[in-house]
Protein backbone atom coordinates (compact mmCIF):
# COMPACT_ATOMS: atom_id res chain seq x y z
CA UNK A 1 0.00 0.00 0.00
CA UNK A 2 1.50 3.31 -0.68
CA UNK A 3 1.98 5.28 2.46
CA UNK A 4 4.18 7.77 0.62
CA UNK A 5 5.41 10.05 -2.05
CA UNK A 6 8.27 11.40 -3.36
CA UNK A 7 8.67 13.92 -5.98
CA UNK A 8 11.39 14.96 -7.95
CA UNK A 9 11.65 18.83 -8.78
CA UNK A 10 13.35 19.33 -12.18
CA UNK A 11 10.31 18.67 -14.54
CA UNK A 12 8.18 17.73 -11.93
CA UNK A 13 7.09 20.48 -9.48
CA UNK A 14 8.74 22.99 -11.21
CA UNK A 15 10.72 23.29 -15.48
CA UNK A 16 14.20 24.56 -14.08
CA UNK A 17 16.01 22.59 -17.10
CA UNK A 18 15.33 26.38 -19.14
CA UNK A 19 17.38 27.60 -16.46
CA UNK A 20 19.82 25.18 -16.86
CA UNK A 21 19.86 25.28 -20.85
CA UNK A 22 20.50 28.94 -20.69
CA UNK A 23 23.86 28.35 -18.67
CA UNK A 24 25.01 25.49 -20.14
CA UNK A 25 24.56 27.14 -23.18
CA UNK A 26 26.11 29.93 -21.86
CA UNK A 27 29.18 28.05 -20.67
CA UNK A 28 29.33 25.92 -24.45
CA UNK A 29 29.40 28.99 -25.98
CA UNK A 30 32.30 30.52 -24.15
CA UNK A 31 34.24 27.59 -24.47
CA UNK A 32 33.57 28.15 -28.41
CA UNK A 33 30.63 25.80 -29.68
CA UNK A 34 27.10 25.57 -29.67
CA UNK A 35 24.67 23.72 -27.41
CA UNK A 36 21.17 23.09 -28.46
CA UNK A 37 17.87 22.37 -26.48
CA UNK A 38 18.33 18.97 -28.19
CA UNK A 39 21.17 18.24 -26.57
CA UNK A 40 20.23 19.47 -23.39
CA UNK A 41 17.47 16.61 -23.19
CA UNK A 42 20.19 14.07 -22.25
CA UNK A 43 21.25 16.22 -18.84
CA UNK A 44 17.88 16.15 -17.23
CA UNK A 45 18.07 14.22 -14.44
CA UNK A 46 21.63 13.66 -13.76
CA UNK A 47 23.96 15.13 -12.09
CA UNK A 48 26.01 18.30 -12.19
CA UNK A 49 29.54 16.89 -12.79
CA UNK A 50 27.91 14.06 -15.25
CA UNK A 51 25.93 16.83 -17.31
CA UNK A 52 29.54 19.02 -17.42
CA UNK A 53 31.33 15.63 -19.06
CA UNK A 54 28.25 15.05 -21.46
CA UNK A 55 28.91 19.09 -22.95
CA UNK A 56 32.23 18.49 -22.85
CA UNK A 57 31.93 15.53 -24.92
CA UNK A 58 29.44 17.53 -27.42
CA UNK A 59 32.08 19.81 -27.66
CA UNK A 60 34.93 17.23 -28.51
CA UNK A 61 37.01 19.14 -25.30
CA UNK A 62 38.52 17.55 -22.22
CA UNK A 63 40.20 19.43 -19.21
CA UNK A 64 41.94 18.27 -16.08
CA UNK A 65 39.66 17.73 -12.63
CA UNK A 66 40.37 21.08 -11.43
CA UNK A 67 39.26 23.02 -14.46
CA UNK A 68 36.07 21.00 -14.94
CA UNK A 69 35.71 21.99 -11.10
CA UNK A 70 36.09 25.49 -11.97
CA UNK A 71 33.59 25.00 -15.38
CA UNK A 72 30.64 23.47 -12.98
CA UNK A 73 31.09 26.35 -10.50
CA UNK A 74 30.97 29.17 -13.36
CA UNK A 75 27.87 27.16 -14.86
CA UNK A 76 26.10 27.12 -11.22
CA UNK A 77 26.64 30.49 -10.44
CA UNK A 78 24.91 31.70 -13.75
CA UNK A 79 22.15 29.28 -12.91
CA UNK A 80 21.60 30.38 -9.20
CA UNK A 81 21.50 33.98 -10.99
CA UNK A 82 18.57 32.62 -13.14
CA UNK A 83 16.96 30.53 -10.65
CA UNK A 84 17.05 33.68 -8.25
CA UNK A 85 13.72 35.02 -9.76
CA UNK A 86 11.45 31.74 -10.20
CA UNK A 87 8.15 32.99 -8.31
CA UNK A 88 5.29 30.55 -7.46
CA UNK A 89 3.82 31.47 -10.85
CA UNK A 90 6.24 28.90 -12.41
CA UNK A 91 5.09 25.94 -10.45
CA UNK A 92 4.08 23.56 -13.05
CA UNK A 93 -0.14 23.01 -13.24
CA UNK A 94 -1.79 20.82 -10.53
CA UNK A 95 1.28 20.03 -8.43
CA UNK A 96 0.66 22.18 -5.31
CA UNK A 97 -2.86 20.89 -5.72
CA UNK A 98 -1.81 17.40 -5.44
CA UNK A 99 0.67 17.71 -2.92
CA UNK A 100 -1.91 19.25 -0.39
CA UNK A 101 -4.28 15.89 -1.64
CA UNK A 102 -1.96 13.46 -0.85
CA UNK A 103 -0.81 15.28 2.61
CA UNK A 104 -4.32 15.48 3.22
CA UNK A 105 -4.97 11.54 2.68
CA UNK A 106 -2.35 11.07 5.56
CA UNK A 107 0.63 10.33 2.83
CA UNK A 108 4.10 11.28 3.86
CA UNK A 109 5.71 13.44 1.22
CA UNK A 110 9.87 13.41 0.48
CA UNK A 111 11.57 15.64 -2.59
CA UNK A 112 14.62 13.01 -4.22
CA UNK A 113 16.08 15.93 -6.55
CA UNK A 114 19.63 15.54 -8.32
CA UNK A 115 19.87 19.53 -7.52
CA UNK A 116 22.18 20.87 -4.77
CA UNK A 117 20.10 23.76 -5.16
CA UNK A 118 16.62 22.13 -4.21
CA UNK A 119 16.08 23.86 -0.91
CA UNK A 120 16.95 27.56 -2.72
CA UNK A 121 14.19 26.31 -5.61
CA UNK A 122 11.71 25.20 -3.03
CA UNK A 123 12.07 28.34 -0.89
CA UNK A 124 11.42 30.26 -3.61
CA UNK A 125 8.10 28.42 -4.31
CA UNK A 126 7.06 28.48 -0.79
CA UNK A 127 6.75 25.08 -0.97
CA UNK A 128 9.31 23.72 1.84
CA UNK A 129 6.39 23.36 4.70
CA UNK A 130 4.69 20.59 2.69
CA UNK A 131 7.82 18.39 2.12
CA UNK A 132 8.29 15.70 5.56
CA UNK A 133 11.90 15.39 3.95
CA UNK A 134 14.00 16.79 1.43
CA UNK A 135 16.76 14.48 -0.13
CA UNK A 136 18.76 16.27 -2.54
CA UNK A 137 22.31 16.54 -4.00
CA UNK A 138 24.16 17.57 -0.94
CA UNK A 139 22.72 14.56 0.82
CA UNK A 140 23.79 11.54 -1.60
CA UNK A 141 26.94 10.48 -3.05
CA UNK A 142 26.10 8.18 -6.03
CA UNK A 143 23.93 10.37 -8.79
CA UNK A 144 20.55 8.91 -10.42
CA UNK A 145 20.00 6.39 -12.08
CA UNK A 146 21.99 4.83 -8.51
CA UNK A 147 18.86 3.93 -5.98
CA UNK A 148 20.53 6.04 -3.15
CA UNK A 149 18.40 9.46 -3.48
CA UNK A 150 15.35 7.35 -3.22
CA UNK A 151 16.57 4.73 -0.53
CA UNK A 152 17.58 7.40 1.95
CA UNK A 153 14.45 9.42 1.52
CA UNK A 154 12.15 6.34 2.29
CA UNK A 155 14.52 5.67 5.35
CA UNK A 156 14.16 9.14 6.79
CA UNK A 157 10.17 8.88 6.20
CA UNK A 158 10.39 5.93 7.85
CA UNK A 159 8.69 3.72 5.10
CA UNK A 160 9.82 0.45 3.39
CA UNK A 161 10.55 1.22 -0.46
CA UNK A 162 7.75 -0.92 -1.53
CA UNK A 163 5.22 1.44 -0.08
CA UNK A 164 6.43 4.42 -1.81
CA UNK A 165 5.87 6.17 -5.36
CA UNK A 166 8.23 8.03 -6.70
CA UNK A 167 7.34 11.08 -9.39
CA UNK A 168 10.05 11.51 -12.15
CA UNK A 169 10.48 12.88 -15.47
CA UNK A 170 13.46 11.77 -16.57
CA UNK A 171 14.85 8.06 -17.50
CA UNK A 172 18.05 8.59 -14.75
CA UNK A 173 15.56 9.01 -12.43
CA UNK A 174 12.85 6.17 -13.33
CA UNK A 175 15.58 3.82 -13.25
CA UNK A 176 16.59 4.81 -9.78
CA UNK A 177 13.19 4.18 -8.43
CA UNK A 178 12.75 0.78 -10.33
CA UNK A 179 16.37 0.37 -8.23
CA UNK A 180 14.91 1.38 -5.34
CA UNK A 181 12.11 -1.30 -5.17
CA UNK A 182 9.42 1.64 -5.65
CA UNK A 183 6.74 2.43 -8.16
CA UNK A 184 7.32 5.00 -10.24
CA UNK A 185 4.73 7.94 -11.98
CA UNK A 186 6.41 9.24 -15.07
CA UNK A 187 5.51 12.59 -15.90
CA UNK A 188 5.75 13.28 -19.41
CA UNK A 189 5.34 11.72 -22.74
CA UNK A 190 4.75 7.76 -22.29
CA UNK A 191 6.85 6.81 -25.23
CA UNK A 192 9.83 8.50 -23.37
CA UNK A 193 9.40 7.13 -20.02
CA UNK A 194 8.48 3.68 -21.01
CA UNK A 195 9.89 1.92 -18.23
CA UNK A 196 7.71 3.39 -15.46
CA UNK A 197 4.63 1.70 -13.62
CA UNK A 198 2.24 4.59 -15.28
CA UNK A 199 2.93 7.24 -17.07
CA UNK A 200 0.45 11.01 -17.11
CA UNK A 201 1.09 14.05 -18.92
CA UNK A 202 1.17 16.49 -15.84
CA UNK A 203 -0.07 16.87 -12.45
CA UNK A 204 -3.78 18.64 -13.93
CA UNK A 205 -7.13 17.25 -13.08
CA UNK A 206 -4.76 14.32 -11.70
CA UNK A 207 -6.29 12.68 -8.57
CA UNK A 208 -5.15 10.43 -5.94
CA UNK A 209 -6.91 7.63 -7.10
CA UNK A 210 -4.13 6.68 -9.46
CA UNK A 211 -2.27 5.25 -6.29
CA UNK A 212 -4.85 2.80 -6.13
CA UNK A 213 -4.02 1.37 -9.95
CA UNK A 214 -0.37 0.70 -8.92
CA UNK A 215 -0.99 -2.03 -6.54
P1 LIG B 1 22.40 21.26 -9.70
P2 LIG B 1 16.14 16.82 -10.61
C1 LIG B 1 18.41 17.72 -11.68
O1 LIG B 1 17.23 17.97 -10.97
C2 LIG B 1 18.30 18.31 -13.07
O2 LIG B 1 17.28 17.63 -13.82
C3 LIG B 1 19.62 18.14 -13.79
O3 LIG B 1 19.55 18.71 -15.08
C4 LIG B 1 20.73 18.81 -12.96
O4 LIG B 1 22.00 18.60 -13.58
C5 LIG B 1 20.73 18.21 -11.56
O5 LIG B 1 19.48 18.38 -10.96
C6 LIG B 1 21.80 18.86 -10.67
O6 LIG B 1 21.43 20.20 -10.41
O7 LIG B 1 23.46 21.68 -10.68
O8 LIG B 1 21.46 22.39 -9.30
O9 LIG B 1 22.99 20.59 -8.48
O10 LIG B 1 15.44 16.50 -11.89
O11 LIG B 1 16.86 15.63 -9.99
O12 LIG B 1 15.25 17.54 -9.62
MG1 LIG C 1 13.73 15.80 -13.06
Amino acid sequence: MIKGCIFDLDGVIVNTAKYHYLAWKRLANELGFDFSEKDNERLKGISRMASLEILLEAGGLSFDNETKLALAAKKNKWYVDYISFIKEDELLPGVKEFIEKSKAAGLKIALGSASKNASTILSRLKLTDYFDIVIDGTKVSKAKPDPEIFLLAAQELGLSPVDCVVFEDAKAGIEAAKRAGMKCIGVGISSQLADADMVIPGFENIDLDILFCLA
